[in-house]
């Protein structure tokens, strides 16, 4: 066995004037939490800092100055990287970035165990839509306010283990976790934030969670990955966001799940050994893919 203790953080709303402060109180109780139950990594969600600020239309400057991290760390978000230093607990976190060429990003890092920022993920698969749809009860900016990340799907050696991060929307499709995969990702963390409304078209709402935990489910068994996902949920502004943050084993089956809609850590001691049969057999992919036959995916 190689146990890994695991802990997901799920957050509850932060409302539009919240500030960084507030935030970042309740992910240092929830990383303390994480760290007294035996956790070597946290996983915080996507755009863990501020409200889920793409349901609005801003000009690109006004969210800028509101909502995007200028610096990581920064001067709110130091705390985090001090707490974690002294508790000896990794960590990843979703942000709005703002490059130094002054880019914008819907980001997550990765952070060991000493503090030190030893990955970024620039989300891929943008959802929505970048104009105003001023019928909709909430807009999905997310095509507006970030460009596509531009340093693809990477795994990174670290906490004794080899870790991938993913956004979100990302957790939908097939081919961002198999692209992790074929790097011998064994965790996969995912922060995300999933209004309980579809404002495209009429979508029964019990469908919404379904499809959440069937992705996670069907990717952790189908790549033989842990997969820890984080969400924010709950109303925010009077929107509401699904909760539903869970641990997947390679096996597919669910381990560790939310039971509300508030702050709240769940963790697991994660075997990383769970998934080598798997790979070993069913999807050993050096013996049975057929890479071949899946030229298509990369030409459409
Ligand atoms: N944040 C994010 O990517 N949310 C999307 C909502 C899809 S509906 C436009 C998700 O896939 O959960």
């Amino acid at each position: 066995k190689r146990p890994f203790g695991l802990a997901v953080a799920q957050l509850g709303p932060i409302q539009p004037n919240d500030t960084r402060k507030q935030a970042v109180a309740r992910l240092l109780e929830m990383m303390k939490e994480a760290a007294s139950r035996g956790a070597k990594m946290v996983v915080f969600p996507e755009l863990a800092l501020t409200t889920f600020f793409p349901r609005y239309w801003m000009t690109e400057k006004e969210a800028i100055d509101r909502y995007f991290e200028k610096s990581m760390p920064g001067p709110e978000t130091q705390a985090l990287f001090d707490t974690a230093k002294k508790l000896s607990i990794g960590f990843y976190l979703g942000y709005a970035e703002v490059s130094t060429e002054g880019k914008c990003f819907n980001t997550s890092i990765l952070v060991n165990q000493q503090a030190e920022i030893v990955g970024r993920y620039r989300k891929i698969h943008l959802p929505g839509h970048s104009d105003n749809k001023s019928h909709a009860p909430f807009q999905h900016l997310e095509k507006k306010y970030f460009e596509v990340g531009n340093e693809g799907f990477n795994v990174w050696e670290t906490m004794d283990s080899r870790i991938g991060m993913l956004l979100c929307n990302d957790r939908r499709w097939g081919e961002a976790w198999r692209v992790l995969a074929l790097q011998n990702a064994e965790i996969v963390a995912v922060g995300y934030n999933t209004p309980s409304q579809n404002i495209h078209w009429n979508e029964p709402p019990h469908l919404r969670m379904f499809h959440h935990i069937l992705s996670l489910q069907a990717a952790a068994y189908q790549n033989c990955v842990w997969v820890a996902a984080a969400g924010k949920a709950g109303k925010e502004d009077g929107f509401h966001l699904f909760a539903g943050s869970a641990i997947v084993a390679p096996t597919g089956e669910i381990v560790a799940q939310a039971q509300g809609e508030d702050d709240e850590v769940i963790f697991c001691q994660a075997d990383l050994a769970l998934g080598d049969a798997f790979k070993q057999h069913i999807f050993n992919f050096a013996a049975h893919r057929r890479p071949e036959h899946y030229t298509l995916i990369t030409e459409r």
